[in-house]
């Protein structure tokens, strides 16, 4: 039988060594001994189950005895009812909510024409330069202006729409736990609360506004949408969700397209190709996510009945964690998982989730990942990665490298 206290016992205490620092300078070596000898194990630094493997996140993912449930350190952030955390009617109401919008048909017609000019305008800042920062100067930009724009935030600017997305996620992945069940870091909660209070300060007169008049900006609609003639949604229902887009939608394309250019940079040969043909670029994209997924271990389920998986004797109400990043590096589905390498076979990757709470937003990132890569690889075909020093990669939640200097010949 396998129960908790197996990660008391012996052979399983270097689990209760791992610590959150660790995890997020460099999560790969803890989850891949997670995966070979405890894949569905309690992490006492994170007070909670993880799944590492492929099949234990999807199963988990797509069982019906499984529920969504928001982590602790995010539902301190985003507090209730986050679309990510909640089910039944209030998940029903809020996928409609925001589905509408992120819908192909619905994506294909604006998409173009909102993401490549906000991707020259980056370019033209830094084109003549020869050298650049693309995490600072390219990727976060891109990824919040297209957001923000299509949200309705336009006066809000770019460097404080990156500036909240840093606060947000830093508060939602504070996770490390006490043995007594308490948040380890309290303070670090108050950067997403200062975070969300300058949220509501600059949101709330937009939602007065479009409360009185409804205009074309996606949180118009989510007041307006599928509601009685003369109602609106509650302000006070939808502000977590705005929060998850704060951080997660506006982060996540930004990780993606640095992630895919570091990739790129460690298979030379590749980035040629794909300089080259850029219709190889949503391969390029898709091996990125796979290979240092932007939502590493972000999202959670809660067991609604108790259940055994992978062996392992899960009561009623157990919270798992879904390291969907190191899912993505299991041996048994992918060859020599940690290359990048956009010629293995491009099997389904775990990096915008399974089951009813998959990301709402994959057609739109995948196509702002695609147009930003487009317009610089065409801009600057002769890009190079200034290894002057390593990349460094942050995160175990959320993860991306923290800076890509690029250089090139003007
Ligand atoms: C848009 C997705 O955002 C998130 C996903 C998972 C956790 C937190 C998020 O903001």
């Amino acid at each position: 039988m396998t129960t908790t206290s197996e990660t008391t016992t012996p052979d399983r205490a270097w689990i209760a060594d791992i610590t959150m620092t660790e995890l997020e300078r460099n999560p790969y070596q803890a989850y891949e001994r997670l995966r070979r000898e405890a894949p569905l194990a309690f992490v006492p630094v994170l007070g909670s189950y993880v799944a590492s493997t492929a099949d234990i996140c999807r199963e988990i993912a797509t069982s019906p005895d499984f529920e969504a449930v928001i982590t602790p350190a995010g539902g301190r952030t985003f507090g209730h009812p986050a679309i990510i955390g909640v089910n039944g009617d209030i998940h029903s109401d809020l996928r409609g909510m925001v589905e509408p919008q992120l819908q192909p048909v619905e994506v294909d017609r604006w998409v173009d024409d909102l993401v490549r000019p906000i991707a020259r305008r980056y370019i033209e800042a830094f084109e003549a330069d020869g050298h650049a920062d693309i995490v600072t100067q390219f990727a976060e930009p891109v990824s919040v202006r297209s957001l923000g724009d299509l949200l309705g935030l336009q006066d809000v600017s770019s460097d404080k729409l990156r500036q909240w997305f840093g606060q947000l996620s830093r508060s939602f992945t504070n996770a490390a736990m006490t043995e007594d069940g308490e948040f380890a870091n309290p303070d670090g909660f108050v950067e997403g609360d200062v975070a969300r209070a300058e949220i509501q300060a600059a949101v709330d007169p937009l939602i007065d506004k479009w409360i009185e008049e409804p205009a074309e900006t996606a949180i118009s609609h989510w007041l307006h949408d599928g509601m009685p003639p003369g109602k609106t949604r509650d302000r006070q229902y939808i502000y977590p969700t705005i929060y998850v887009y704060l951080l997660g939608a506006m982060q996540e394309p930004g990780h993606g397209i640095a992630s895919t250019l570091v990739g790129l940079f460690s298979e030379p040969e590749q980035m040629e190709e794909v300089v080259d043909d850029p219709t190889l670029i949503p391969r390029a994209v898709s091996e990125g996510m796979r290979w240092t997924s932007p939502i590493w271990s972000a999202t959670a389920r809660i067991s609604k009945v108790p259940v055994t998986i992978a062996g392992v004797d899960l009561p009623a109400n157990t919270p798992v964690i879904l390291s969907y990043g190191s899912a993505n590096h299991d041996t048994g589905v992918y060859d020599a998982p940690t290359r990048y390498d956009i010629k293995r076979p491009p099997l389904p990757h775990l990096a915008f989730g399974a089951g009813n709470h998959a990301c709402a937003g994959i057609y739109y990132a995948n196509h702002v990942m695609r147009i930003a890569l487009e317009e610089l690889l065409e801009a600057i075909p002769n890009l190079e990665r200034n290894t002057s020093t390593d990349v460094e990669f942050w995160g175990w939640g959320f993860r991306g490298p923290t800076s890509l200097p690029v250089t090139w010949e003007v």
